[in-house]
């Protein structure tokens, strides 16, 4: 049987701004609790909450992702997420797995690869697992189709060497399927997306449950929800089943 885990992601802050938070979900704090008791298998932060959350997290004994790259949603031009953390620092933390985005198809996806190639091996060095977000993004990737790029995504990730791969469901189960068996020894997450419907978000789940990705690492859907937990706990057994 395959193992399936979920991560709850949430580095929203830097990635999307203020925006995507109100005034319950604005707070680290409340999404440790959800961590928590949500029973998920890991919450995913950057440095700034890592840090000063500390004591909590340590408390809620949840595995630590830490991503190690990051940028604003303010800059529009070509993407590009550079290292704003250290594999030092993450030991520190006591990081279970170091979290690295790559822009594949941006004019700057070399830099990010060589950049994510370096964080890899100090990692390995220091037994820390790698997770990749692969997005395509950038004008070369425009016109290029959704499912073709998901699996172009999985296999660079296995290429570079991560762990895990986050990648962003295509919407074609047939396209996973074929994602799932590219990416090799190497696991696949899915992304949850924007906030949806929850039954259709659940639906979507279950309708995927039987190709073999490794789980989730879900942000808004999970802590944008009135009622996250019974959401965390509706996924976990979708995914169980
Ligand atoms: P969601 O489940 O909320 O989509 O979170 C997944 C995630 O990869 C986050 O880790 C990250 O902050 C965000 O999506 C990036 O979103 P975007 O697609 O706008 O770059």
């Amino acid at each position: 049987m395959i193992e399936r885990m979920i991560f709850l992601a949430y580095d929203h802050g830097l990635e999307h701004g203020p925006d995507d938070f109100n005034e319950i979900n604005c707070d680290p704090a409340y999404i440790i609790e959800i961590a928590k008791k949500g029973k998920f298998d890991g919450v995913i932060l950057q440095k700034g909450i890592a840090f000063k959350y500390y004591k909590e997290l340590k408390k809620a004994r949840i595995p630590l992702i830490l991503k190690l790259n990051g940028k604003t949603n303010l800059y529009k031009g070509e993407p590009i997420s550079r290292r704003i953390c250290s594999v030092e620092e993450a030991l520190k933390l006591n990081a279970s797995y170091i979290g690295y985005t790559i822009y594949i198809g941006s004019r700057y996806e070399s830099v990010m690869m060589k950049e994510f190639s370096e964080i890899e091996k100090e990692a390995r060095e220091n037994n820390l697992k790698v997770i990749a977000w692969i997005y395509p993004r950038g004008k070369s990737v425009e016109n290029i189709d959704e499912d073709k790029l998901m699996i172009y995504s999985a296999r660079v990730g296995m290429e570079l060497n991560a762990d895990m791969i986050k990648i962003r469901y295509s919407g074609s189960k047939e396209a996973l399927k074929r994602a799932v068996k590219i990416a090799g020894r190497t696991r696949i997450l899915l992304a949850g997306g924007m906030k949806r419907d929850e039954k259709q978000f659940l639906n979507q789940i279950a309708e995927i449950k039987d190709v073999d990705f490794n789980g989730l690492a879900v942000g808004r859907n999970v802590w944008q929800s009135k009622e996250p937990l019974k959401l965390a706990r509706r996924l976990r057994e979708i995914l169980a089943d």
